[in-house]
């Protein structure tokens, strides 16, 4: 239902009003890839396997020009997002840049998940840690943990924390955003993808957004980012004309308060797009 609710509140007419041309390449289907994995914990392994799957291909296959908008579902999502941009990115010779933005590292691996949701491994996935050999698909292309950068996080489990230290990841937490600014990190990130050239496929995740704002997602937590730190680093994103791919993820219109978490993220998505603040509609909040 994420997606619906991303295209009802009006994702296709804002990026066309921004001058974007925009093709809806509609829903994927996907058959599930028989797969078995000793936690007993882990839900829906076969179906996201399979997705997995299905999605890096769609990604990978995405046309060179284009700038593609995966809409979840799920954070299980980005395992085959990233797997099919690295694949491209290596493809045409650029580093790949990853930024994170989400309450969660989503740095599990399936023998480290205690819930058992796959929404927690995309990222240890697709960065290559061990152990999902046999159960997900062969990665063609890993993202390089040192490219990746978390903004936002504020629940992390420990073996998280051991595995995305020794991975090299960039994690800037939510005590980090207060004591130094999310312009300021942000600006820094942008500077090394900018250094190298590199692509940059950002995942946005709902509850990076505090909970008071966005409310539409299954796992929120408190002291997330703000409306204006959400803004500023889609304007910012914006300006440094870097991304070359997007994930919209967790959305849960079942969750949401007059489709305001819907409509939020699509002014974001605007921004990031090119809508400065002083073109934004008049609207009543
Ligand atoms: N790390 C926990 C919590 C979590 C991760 N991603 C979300 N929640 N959305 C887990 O379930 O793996
Ligand atoms: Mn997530
Ligand atoms: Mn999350």
């Amino acid at each position: 239902m994420g997606p619906s609710a991303l295209r009802v509140a009006g994702l296709v007419e804002a990026l066309r009003e921004l001058g974007h041309s925009v093709d809806d390449l509609g829903t994927l289907a996907s058959t599930p890839t028989p797969a078995f994995h000793p936690n007993p914990r882990l839900k829906s392994l076969s179906e996201i396997a399979g997705w997995t799957a299905t999605i890096a291909e769609a990604a990978y296959r995405a046309s060179d020009d284009a700038l593609p908008f995966f809409l979840g579902g799920d954070h299980s999502i980005s395992a085959g997002t990233l797997a099919g941009m690295a694949r491209r990115a290596a493809e045409c010779r650029r580093p790949l840049f990853v930024l994170w933005l989400d309450a969660h590292t989503d740095f599990h691996t399936l023998d480290s998940s205690m819930s058992g949701n796959l929404h927690g491994v995309p990222l240890a996935y697709a960065t290559g840690q061990p152990g999902f050999e046999g159960h997900f698909p062969p990665l063609d292309d890993r993202v390089e943990p040192t490219r990746v950068c978390t903004f936002g996080v504020r629940s992390i489990d420990p073996a998280e924390r051991t595995a995305i230290d020794k991975a090299g990841v960039t994690m800037h937490d939510m005590r980090a955003i207060d004591e130094h600014g999310i312009g300021p990190l942000l600006r820094e990130f942008l500077g090394r993808v900018g250094l190298e050239d590199g692509l940059l496929h950002v995942s946005l995740d709902v509850d990076f957004l505090d909970p008071s704002i966005a409310p539409a997602v299954g796992t929120t937590v408190p002291g997330g980012a703000t409306f204006r730190e959400a803004h500023l680093v889609m304007e910012m994103l914006h300006d440094s004309g870097r991304v070359s791919s997007l994930d919209l993820v967790e959305l849960n219109p079942f969750l949401d308060e007059r489709g305001r978490t819907a409509t939020l993220m699509v002014d974001l998505v605007a921004s990031l797009m090119g809508r400065r603040i002083m073109d934004r509609p008049t609207r009543s909040y």
